[in-house]
């Protein structure tokens, strides 16, 4: 796979008539679909890359966990066998509870307010990276999390039961708290695990539900605006350091740039992709007053659980998000 890729780089790079020898080809593992918004951005931060080194640093993107999956991205960047990653950080909160900062039920539900707790949190979060072998480049939130049915849902009752479909620690929690049946499922599976009802339900963006053109299986979306998870980008650090000072300033000028249109491609496809997902033929409103008081119950106790896991550093952090309002 790594062969034919750096083999097809060189041949497009000598076609192109590029310094092709010279060229390090940087394999970067994402686990969502290459037309998701966050795909599109890591494509668009390694031409970033491309052009900022004359050449020297090519960077291959690899969507839809076709080089890993989603779950092994983290770890294979950790251990050298690709130079470079992007992953959904809660998805590591066993590691450590401050990667599951951006997961808390309702505590930052607006792209501003999730704005100012990552202030408050990323430097925490790229400390732990460091110590884990990894260079924290750039991160990108999701839209706003809601919850996808295929039935009317008016309260914590009605979900009683229901497969449910997570993708982190707070999901599967949420699924437990509100008796549903968690399956830990990759986006890339999505679609097929909806489609044979392995999973009949699960939370996450409009993006996701889009990418996975989730109306052929389910009926209603909830917007409840839980929280808005994030991708970092990482580095693998002995490939970081293995570059030269105008290089590491290359990929860190790029990733300023990748972080804001980042942020502005997910909040652009935030209504974009609900409005698709009712051309595809579902109801898509704001959760009713019951259920929504019943969540707002159950994040109080995943907030309390949280707090209790990330002790003083988590509570600093929080403390210092809310005093920045
Ligand atoms: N999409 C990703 C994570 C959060 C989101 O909006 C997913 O469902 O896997």
């Amino acid at each position: 796979m790594r062969t034919i890729n750096t083999l097809m780089t060189a041949t497009a790079l000598t076609a192109a008539g590029a310094v092709a020898a010279t060229a390090d080809t940087w394999d970067l593992p994402l686990a969502y679909p290459a037309t998701n918004f966050h795909s599109v951005n890591a494509a668009e931060f390694g031409a970033c890359v491309a052009a900022a080194t004359d050449g020297a640093i090519e960077i291959v993107t690899h969507p839809n966990g076709s080089l890993f999956a989603g779950n092994d991205i983290k770890r294979a960047v950790q251990t050298g066998q690709a130079p470079i990653g992007e992953r959904l950080i809660s998805a590591h909160q066993n590691e450590n509870p401050m990667f599951g900062i951006d997961s808390i039920p309702f505590l930052a539900t607006s792209f501003d307010d999730h704005e100012r707790l990552w202030e408050a949190a990323g430097p925490a979060v790229a400390e732990i990276l460091d110590a884990q072998n990894l260079v924290y480049i750039y991160s990108v939130p999701w839209p706003p999390q809601g919850l996808y049915f295929k039935r009317e849902i008016n309260s914590v009752s009605d979900m009683e039961g229901i497969r449910f479909r997570s993708y982190n620690t707070a999901t599967a929690r949420l699924a437990e708290l509100t008796g549903m049946r968690p399956v830990q499922i990759e986006a890339a599976e999505l679609s097929q695990a909806l489609a044979t009802g392995v999973a009949e339900s699960f939370i996450s963006s409009g993006a996701t539900g889009y990418d996975s053109q989730v109306w052929e299986s389910l009926t209603h979306f909830y917007e409840v605006d839980a929280w808005l998870p994030r991708n970092i980008i990482f580095a693998n650090k002995q490939a970081w350091e293995a570059l030269d000072e105008a290089q590491q300033t290359a990929l860190r000028d790029c990733g300023a740039e990748a972080k804001a249109a980042g942020l502005q491609r997910s909040r652009d496809y935030t209504d974009f992709t609900l409005d698709g997902l009712r051309e595809g033929g579902m109801i898509v409103q704001r959760a009713g007053d019951e259920l929504m008081e019943g969540l707002r119950e159950i994040g109080a106790t995943m907030t309390e659980e949280w707090l209790e896991n990330a002790g003083d550093t988590g509570r600093a952090v929080i403390e210092a998000y809310r005093g920045s309002n």
